[in-house]
Order: structure tokens, then sequence, then C-alpha cells
């Protein structure tokens, strides 16, 4: 029997056209520019998000690292949610690549606002770390995957740009996002001076995100890329289902949606769960077992057992995310094992 693996959107197995596009795929070497599949990606990611340039980079984290390094000065900080993966989850990279301090901030359900931003916005004076960049995770992973709204996304672009601030975007996510905002993505990147995406997360890639920006922002992004060990020779079998997922993959993510939401209202009638299913937005449940009196780590031992993968973020809480590779019987299948492992 296999396992219905709920630990992430990052274990999707590549379909079968995108296996096809690789090894169908033109190549050449990337590191001298000469890579048409790579190219084709990122002429193409850069028209649907409506920037000047994208760029490939072999995973998100070194997206959103390059972005660091470019809109920061050793010495800077980077205001960020304080549950974000730029903050937990990338092996400190502000401070080791671009000497950056992280301004962690809290906000309800990781959902940024102006009025928490603008009380770590440090004064413009010679005693102070100076405020480089702010980072906003949409949508929020280890906040549920909850969406943060356009209209906030707007305002506070709109006011970090009058303060002289660059807004970057860790859009892992952001066609889940999209699709609960009811909005294209190339308006959603209009507001930000450089955005990452993931291919590799619910578009079903096997590897791959993209950093995209203006055309010099782009221009300077290639060198920090080959500084980080990233340029990459054939590439172009990775972009060629890269090209699939951003083509085919995008309209599917609403039926993950459909799945998390399902997956919620079970777990929530579980004693000793704690989940809100009206907050479920996206694809990702984050919901807390304190009441159940076992440690999360416990438990996903308990549900391996049954065949059902899923972590947990902390001692108290546990993630599940839907994707194309677990279906809605899966689900029912694992919300009898939570039940079973639980009573
Ligand atoms: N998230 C992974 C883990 O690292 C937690 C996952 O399983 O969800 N930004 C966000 C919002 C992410 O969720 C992730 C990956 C990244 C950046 C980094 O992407 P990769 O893993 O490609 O470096």
């Amino acid at each position: 029997m296999e396992f219905i693996d709920l630990r992430s959107d990052t274990v999707t197995k590549p379909t079968a056209e995108m296996r096809e596009a690789m090894a169908r795929a033109e190549v050449g070497d990337d590191v001298y520019g000469e890579d048409p599949t790579a190219q084709k990606l990122q002429e193409r990611a850069a028209e649907i998000f409506g920037k000047e340039a994208a760029l490939f980079v072999p995973s998100g984290t070194m997206g959103n690292q390059i972005a660091v390094r470019l809109h920061t000065q050793p010495g800077q900080e980077v205001i960020i949610e304080v549950r974000s993966h730029m903050f937990n989850l990338e092996m400190a990279g502000m401070a080791v690549i671009s000497g950056a301090l992280a301004y962690p901030i809290q906000c309800a359900d990781g959902i940024m606002d102006w009025d928490s931003i603008e009380a770590a916005l440090r004064p413009k004076n010679s005693s102070h770390a100076q405020t480089g960049l702010i980072a906003i995770e949409n949508t929020h992973n280890h906040a549920g995957g909850t969406v943060t709204p356009f209209e906030q996304m707007r305002d506070i672009t709109e006011r970090a740009h009058t303060a002289g601030v660059p807004v970057h975007l860790d859009g892992a996510r952001i066609f889940n996002a999209a699709i609960v905002l009811k909005r294209d993505v190339d308006e959603i990147s209009s507001l930000f001076d450089s955005v990452m995406f993931c291919l590799s997360k619910g578009l079903g890639a096997p590897v791959g995100s993209m950093l995209l920006g203006s055309r010099e922002f782009i221009d300077r992004a290639i060198p920090v890329r080959r500084m980080l060990g990233g340029g990459m020779r054939q590439v172009g079998v990775l972009a060629a289902a890269g090209l699939v997922a951003l083509e085919k993959m995008r309209d599917r993510l609403s039926e993950d949606h459909d799945k998390a939401r399902f997956l919620a209202k079970g777990l929530a009638e579980i004693r000793g769960v704690t989940l809100d299913p009206e907050r479920v937005q996206t694809n990702i449940l984050v919901f807390d077992v304190t009441e159940t009196g076992h440690a999360t780590g416990e438990i996903a031992a308990k549900l391996k057992q049954r065949r059902v993968l899923a972590n947990g973020i902390n001692d108290r809480q546990m993630r599940m995310v839907t994707h194309k590779d677990v279906s809605l019987s899966d689900c029912e299948t694992a919300l009898t094992a939570v039940r079973e492992t639980l009573q």
C-alpha cells in the first residue's frame, strides 16, 4: 500500500506530460545563456507576471535570498512576518548571504498590515540600522495557507514605496492566492519590486522556482545566482517540466483547495483537534493538537503506521497540505486514520 502524503505539495511527482517534455527538451549551456528551453520558460513567466524579466532558480529559497541580496545593503533590516519561511526556514540566509537582519513582526493569520510594518520601520538617522526591505508571504505557509487581500498588498506596497522601501513577494504559492483573490497574477505582481514563485509545489514540476523583476534587477540576479552555486548547465530538461507546470497546472489548483476544505471539516469534528474550517482558504491546513494530550511528533509517528504522512510544525501544531497526488478518497482515509489515532 502506498502512503498518503500530506506533508507538503512539494512531494508531487512530475506528470506524464512533463516527463515527455523533459525527454524532448532542447538544451544548451545555460551559464552561457544558451539553453533555449530555460529562455522560453523565463520569457513566458515574465509575460504571465507582467514583469520585464524572470530567472529560473533551483529553489524558492534561492530566489528569496537573491532578492534580499539585491534589495539590501549589509547591516540593513528586512521587515518580515514572524512565522514566514524567509525568517524560519531559510537557514538565516539573509544574515549569511546579505549581512541583513530580519525584523520579525507578528500579524494575525500571518497577514501583514501597514500599522504593524510602520511600527517596525526605522527612522532615517545615523544611529539605527536602516530598513532595506519588506517581504510578504502570500499564501502564508505556516499561518495555514492564508491569503493577504489584494487591497492590503496595495496599501503596504504603496506606503512602502512612499517611504522609499522596496517590497518583495514570497509568492511560493501565488497561484493559490490568485484563485482566492480572483485576480490575475500580473495584477498582484505589478505591486511588488520582485516576486518569487515555485514551480515545484502545487504546480507539480520536479524542481525549480522563478524570480521576477525589472530587466536591470534580473541582470543583477544572474551573477548572484552563480555565486550561490545556482548557475545550471543543460537545465532545459527541468525548464521543460516548468513550462508544462506553468501552462497546464494552474487551473487545477482549486481542486486542492476543495480537498483542503473537506479535510478541515472532518478534522474540526475530531475531539482534541482545534481548527476553524472557515479559515482554510487554500491547500494548507495548520491545526492545534494540544488538547489531545499528544505531541505532534507522536501523532505523526502513529499516522505513519497507518500510511498517512503529516508533519508537526512545532510541538502543538500539525500541518497537512493537499495536492494533485492525493485524491478526495485519500483525504477520507487520512481523516479515518487521524480519528482512530486520537481516540
Ligand atoms: N516550503 C516547504 C518547506 O520548506 C517548509 C513546504 O513544504 O512548504 N517560501 C515558502 C512560502 C515556502 O513554503 C517554501 C517551501 C519556500 C519559500 C522555499 O522553497 P524551496 O523549498 O523550493 O526552497
